[in-house]
């Protein structure tokens, strides 16, 4: 959808928008069903790159410790416990600038991903940077969708991050679609940017063809030590429900999911959001270094508005049967 429409849609009277949203939305989705993805950080701090919002970057003086890729029977276990949480995603992030093909972090990544594959969830992976081939081989291995967010508007980025470029982000989104994986791609609401930086963010997304698969809204988290700590431009909940309720009417087919910064919403606006459109979040008690709310709130949440929760996938290989002790 170009900027102008995305504009208007965006602009009209907040209740005309929310309705254009949810007939959208009940015309591509199961109207009261949210999918619960679980995010693990499984390499966390020290990253070379300057992402003036990330808390990972090893340039910032966050707290965050630079640790080591985590062993496979960890993540094993919690891909094991988020499968048992009511998960349907399981979402691994490496603080990484990217992986290359034949390096030995790289193989240890694929036997991961060939593992918690035959646990019957989708299989995300966040890894930075990918060439054609690493992307090709990541599908092979089980792979099912690569997030790589755009972040912000072409014309912001270089204002947020100036070790790589937004081409650069582009190039990594081409590969994972030309590898035969879906796309996760969305950005962060409060990164300093104008409403139209949102909405150009959005015109980017929504371009994309095919369309991303599944669109994180994530309003920023300001990370001591970052230079965006104090937080810039937070979206007022009104803008967040606009922004969502744009999401859905231009990516129709998307997951829109509400991601990071929902400790920071109240139940009324997290309501409102998935009204509008949000139908996925990150779930458990952690995000990738930052807080995330508890699980009993969330379920607590759903149950309250009733909503239920997207099923276990039947058309996918039965999980090996759990070791008995
Ligand atoms: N290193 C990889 C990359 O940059 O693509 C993967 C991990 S990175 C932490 C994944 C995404 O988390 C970022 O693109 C950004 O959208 C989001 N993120 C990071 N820090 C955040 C914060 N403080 N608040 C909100 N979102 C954040
Ligand atoms: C996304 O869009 N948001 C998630 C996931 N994709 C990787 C990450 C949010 C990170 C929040 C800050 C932190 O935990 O450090
Ligand atoms: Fe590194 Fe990703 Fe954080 Fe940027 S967002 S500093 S690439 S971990």
């Amino acid at each position: 959808m170009k900027f102008a429409d995305l504009k208007s849609t965006y602009d009209q009277p907040f209740f005309d928008l929310l309705k254009q949203a949810r007939t959208v939305h009940e015309a591509h989705w199961p109207e009261n069903e949210v999918q619960l993805c679980t995010l693990l950080s499984i390499k966390t701090g020290g990253c070379s790159e300057d992402c003036s919002y990330c808390a990972q970057s090893a340039r910032y003086k966050s707290g965050v410790e630079a640790e080591r890729l985590m062993p496979k029977c960890d993540i094993l276990e919690r891909a094991r416990a988020a499968r048992e949480n009511g998960s349907t995603r399981f979402c691994m992030g490496a603080a990484w600038r990217g992986v290359r093909g034949g390096t030995e972090r790289f193989n240890q990544v694929l036997d991961i991903v060939r593992e918690v594959s035959e646990l019957g969830m989708e299989v995300c992976t966040t890894l930075g940077e990918l060439g054609p081939d690493e992307a090709k081989q990541l599908k092979e291995a089980g792979v099912t969708a690569y997030n790589h967010n755009i972040d912000t508007s072409p014309e912001h980025y270089p204002n947020i991050v100036t070790t790589h470029t937004f081409e650069d982000r582009l190039r990594t989104i081409k590969n994972v679609q030309d590898a035969g994986m879906s796309v996760c791609c969305g950005g962060i609401l409060g990164l300093g940017e104008t409403p139209d930086d949102r909405l150009k963010m959005l015109e980017v997304i929504s371009e994309f063809s095919p369309q991303p698969e599944s669109v994180p809204i994530n309003s920023l988290m300001p990370m001591p030590g970052t230079p965006l700590e104090d937080g810039k431009t937070p979206p007022t909940p009104f803008e967040l429900v606009r922004m969502i309720a744009t999401a859905r009417i231009a990516v129709p087919q998307a997951k829109v999911r509400l991601s990071a910064g929902r400790t920071q919403m109240s139940d009324e606006l997290q309501a409102l959001c998935f009204f509008a459109g949000a139908n996925s979040i990150f779930y458990g008690d952690k995000l990738l270094t930052a807080k995330n709310p508890a699980v009993e709130k969330d379920l607590g949440l759903i149950k309250s508005l009733g909503l239920g929760t997207q099923q276990p996938f039947t058309d996918v290989p039965a999980p090996k049967a759990p070791a008995l002790v």
